[in-house]
């Protein structure tokens, strides 16, 4: 029969369930703070929300709930605003070997965090195909293979019989949507299976106005500035945005590129505070695209992802002009050998002879 309520099935979970593990080696502590990446996504906030929920209502924990660094995108913020998420600055956050840290969405040392390298992390519960130190980490349950973390969270929810209330759905399903975006997608059938039994409990207004979120006047700057900027080459789409109102930008920037009918693959850079931001998309499902990012920035800066997305960033030695065009220089020409495209001149997307002229109309 098929799941019509927010009721999960009534079975008990099995002892060597992922859930049940997560839970149990979590007994002794007398609260848990939850941590994700930089700039948290609604796959980082929606994972916390869910499984603050299974805490609070399996354990009677006290949880904190965390922000490392500040949210930016315009539909993140509407998710925070809208579903009344409270996140504690992490460089607030008291650590005591009494609190359990469990970190979502992200590993250990992956240069993606500002909290303290050495803290004891209790769990890590992630998605991504890049590694992190998670040697030393008690409960790890990281699947490469899936879409979201929410998806994972979604499950432990499941395994554990607990009741899923509107807010809370709403939470974990956008979680979920916001990273199968794009075409392939990077989804499994358990992705799937989570949307499907979130769906008729997520407060659908409040999803439109999360997934259509008003947009900032720097937005639009920001967006023209890199349209102006940016050049083919062979199948490879390279934009740079300049400075960047919100780090995650380069991002929406390399989705919106990724859609042009000529390339397979976008790149975007800009720069933001002492930091220039990469983003990668492909079309190629298997593109690991991880993988070629941090081949293009190695000892420069981090990077990481998945198959079709990946990010990355390079803390700037110098914001002079003339360093960050070097920088530029350099990542271009690792970028068009990485995707083995001989050094060519870059044709503009918008030629320089209708960007005059528009200017001059
Ligand atoms: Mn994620």
């Amino acid at each position: 029969m098929a799941q019509s309520s927010a009721d999960p099935p009534a079975e008990n979970p099995p002892q060597d369930s992922k859930s049940e593990r997560f839970l149990r080696g979590l007994t002794d502590y007398e609260g848990v703070v939850l941590v994700s990446h930089v700039h948290p996504d609604p796959d980082s906030m929606g994972s916390m929300l869910g499984l603050a929920h299974l805490l609070e209502t399996k354990l009677r924990l006290p949880i904190k709930l965390t922000r490392d660094g500040f949210i930016g995108r315009a539909e993140n913020r509407a998710m925070l605003e809208c579903l009344d998420i409270d996140l504690i600055p992490v460089e607030e956050v008291d650590w005591s070997p009494k609190e359990a840290l469990v970190m979502v969405d992200s590993q250990p040392n992956t240069g993606r965090h500002t909290i303290p390298a050495d803290l004891p992390i209790y769990a890590v519960l992630d998605h991504h195909e890049t590694m992190g130190d998670v040697d030393e980490v008690p409960f790890r349950d990281i699947r490469g293979g899936i879409g979201a973390t929410c998806t994972m969270v979604t499950n432990y929810l499941i395994e554990q019989q607990v009741k899923i209330p509107g807010r809370i759905a709403t939470g974990l399903f956008y979680g979920i949507e916001s990273e199968l975006t794009g075409y392939p997608r990077e989804a499994s059938p358990l992705d799937d299976a989570a949307l499907q039994f979130l769906y008729p409990h997520t407060q659908k207004d409040l999803l439109a106005y999360i997934r259509n979120a008003r947009l900032p006047h720097s937005y639009f700057e920001t967006l023209l500035q890199a349209l102006q900027n940016t050049f083919i080459y062979d199948k490879l789409v390279v934009s740079w945005a300049g400075d960047l109102p919100q780090p995650e930008l380069a991002a929406e920037i390399a989705d919106f590129l990724i859609r042009f009918e000529e390339v397979d693959w976008a790149f975007c850079a800009g720069v933001y505070q002492d930091h220039m931001i990469l983003s990668v998309r492909t079309v190629h499902h298997d593109g690991r695209a991880g993988t070629l990012l941090q081949q293009v920035v190695g000892r420069l800066g981090k990077a990481g992802g998945h198959d079709r997305r990946a990010g990355g960033c390079i803390p700037l030695v110098s914001s002079a002009t003339t360093a960050v065009e070097q920088l530029r220089g350099q990542l271009r020409r690792r970028l068009l050998h990485a995707l083995r495209i001989d050094e060519c001149r870059g044709q503009r997307l918008v030629s320089r002879r209708e960007l005059l002229s528009s200017l001059q109309a």
